[in-house]
């Protein structure tokens, strides 16, 4: 069991909040002292009471005073903010470990048996280090309740731990400007009781469950698009977002650049399954290169062939 605070959120809600009361009561200290003296000289010092200016030349004490007061003040700042964020970097060895996925723009979370999640599961009162990764651009991830955040950086592994302090749902925001979709790019943390996590750790079933199995395939393949994010650069309704739209090009010839140069293809399975797999194998004419990662190991064949369904059923 660890140590912390009954109603806090996360281990580091003390140091962080802390830190922060003692900057904001310093802050508030000098506008209000800073404001009335200012005033008290306005009217002390004004023309009429104060004909004559006088030549002030200096005064020792008042150098040392205000040099070394300030001094000390931002001394205690510095140590509660160090003694705040020190064991932010410093993960007990025993934590569980959970890899958070950014890319534009949605998170994704692995589990060590390979459970994969778009929003955040973990068990209260047990430490977790979450490896940071980010496939595209710099993103970053913030739980706010639990005063944590931490850059994700393309090809730099970054870390962050924390220990959830009690059950329930908090948000996770990504914090830095990622392009078009950014401001749509948050999800959630559930924070669960030991029992019930492992429950869930276990059932793998559960992602596969969160499409109704009774649906029709084009259904369940446009519950595949939403999970993985894709709708935030692909529309159904023949609107260009940051991708061209899965309407009216099923069973066309499409104008694409490969290796450089322009040719056709045929939109028809292989060239689905190829622009999930592979994006930038062949690029549509009109739309940028790189913008979209491959999602081989993210979404299966039979996920692909559900995908199909779905262009084929708006496209008939
Ligand atoms: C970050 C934005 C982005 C995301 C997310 C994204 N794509 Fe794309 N996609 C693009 C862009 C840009 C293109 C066009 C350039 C190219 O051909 O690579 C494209 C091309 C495609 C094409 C070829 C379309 C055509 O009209 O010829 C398909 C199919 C496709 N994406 C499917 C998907 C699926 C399925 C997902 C989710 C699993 C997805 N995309 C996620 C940006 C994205
Ligand atoms: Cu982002």
């Amino acid at each position: 069991m660890y140590d912390i605070s009954p109603q806090d959120a996360s281990n580091f809600v003390a140091g962080v909040d802390l830190a922060f009361m003692i900057i904001l009561i310093v802050s508030v200290f000098f506008l209000v002292a800073i404001t009335a003296v200012m005033i008290y000289f306005i009217r002390r010092y004004k023309k009429e009471k104060h004909p004559k200016a006088i030549q002030n030349e200096g005064s020792v004490k008042l150098e040392l005073l205000w040099t070394f007061i300030p001094l000390a003040l931002v001394l205690v700042m510095f140590y509660f903010g160090w003694m705040g964020w020190k064991p932010m970097k410093n993960p007990p060895e025993e934590a569980m470990e959970v890899t958070a996925i950014a890319r534009m723009w949605n998170f994704r979370f692995e589990y060590e048996n390979g459970k994969l999640t778009d929003s955040l599961y973990v068990p209260v009162n047990q430490p977790v280090v979450l490896n940071l990764r980010a496939l595209d651009v710099l993103h970053s991830l913030y739980i706010p309740a639990f005063r944590v955040k931490e850059d994700m950086v393309p090809g730099n592994l970054k870390k962050m731990w924390f220990i959830p302090g009690q059950v329930g749902s908090y948000d996770i925001f990504c914090t830095e400007y990622c392009g078009l979709e950014h401001s749509y790019m948050y999800t959630g943390v559930r924070v669960m009781p030991e029992e019930e996590f492992e429950q869930w750790l276990k059932d793998t079933t559960a992602v596969a469950a969160t499409t109704d199995a009774s649906a029709t395939p084009a259904d369940q393949g446009f519950d595949v698009l939403t999970r993985n994010g894709c709708n935030a650069c692909h529309s159904s309704d023949g609107s260009r977002l940051v991708g061209p739209s899965y309407l009216g090009h099923w069973g066309t010839m499409r104008e694409v650049t490969v290796d450089g140069e322009k040719t056709e293809v045929m939109v028809d399975e292989e060239y689905i399954r190829t622009s999930i797999y592979d994006p930038n194998a062949a690029i549509v004419d009109g739309f940028n290169k790189g913008l979209m990662l491959s999602y081989e190991g993210l979404v299966t064949e039979e996920e692909i062939e559900l995908i199909i369904a779905y262009i084929k059923s708006i496209n008939e």
